[in-house]
């Protein structure tokens, strides 16, 4: 006697003999055991993507809000002393100014002092006019002796060369004061200077010397 046993084809009707009913079980649990399978992969690569999603989006919005915060940072006076300043928030609160340069004094035609030499830093200054006429101070960062700055037809020094005018203000009646925050973090030589048609020519500066 001879048995063959036939393997049944996918798709067939399942033959009646116990080892062929047997096998065509075994391949529909198979089968259906890669259904769920590749049903769980496809939930799974969904959710991924979702996640991805949300994360992306959380990126963008920190990313913005950061931006935000840098610009309002930059937007945000300076020099702004305040006794009340929330713990943890570093203030930018310029150094008061040497001695030697607590105060500038504007007067026809000088400015006080004449000659001064003080440590790097960002310094309040005030100014007073105690002159009779109006005038102004300018500061001007360079090596040029004020002998040798060329003067205008205007009456005046030339102050839009970059990087050589570094601090300006409103000008100042007679009698008139002023404090303003000077950036002389910079070693070098500055002039403080009223730079008014001819006030320069007539001396309206000094000099001062930042270590
Ligand atoms: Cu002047």
């Amino acid at each position: 006697m001879t048995t063959t046993l036939d393997v049944p084809k996918i798709g067939e009707s399942a033959p009646t003999t116990d080892i062929e009913g047997t096998q065509t079980e075994e391949l529909r649990v198979l089968e259906r055991s890669l259904e769920h399978r590749s049903i769980r992969r496809d939930n799974w690569t969904v959710m991924m993507f979702g996640v991805a999603i949300v994360a992306l989006f959380f990126s963008i919005a920190a990313i913005g809000f950061g931006v935000r915060a840098i610009d309002e940072a930059k937007g945000r006076p300076q020099a702004v002393p305040s006794a009340g300043a929330p713990a943890g928030v570093p203030a930018v609160v310029p150094a008061p100014a040497p001695a030697a340069l607590t105060s500038v004094t504007l007067s026809d035609m000088k400015v006080t002092p004449s000659s001064v030499s003080v440590p790097a830093g960002k310094y309040t200054v005030t100014i007073n006019n105690a002159g009779m006429m109006t005038h102004e101070l300018l500061v001007f960062h360079t090596d040029i002796a004020p002998a040798d700055l060329p003067i205008g037809p205007d009456g005046k020094v030339n102050e839009d060369a970059p990087g050589f005018k570094i601090s300006d203000g409103d000008d100042l009646d007679p009698g008139a004061s002023q404090s303003r925050v000077i950036d002389l973090s910079q070693p070098g030589t500055y002039l403080f200077v009223c730079n008014l048609p001819g006030h320069f020519a007539a001396g309206m500066h000094s000099t001062v010397t930042v270590k």
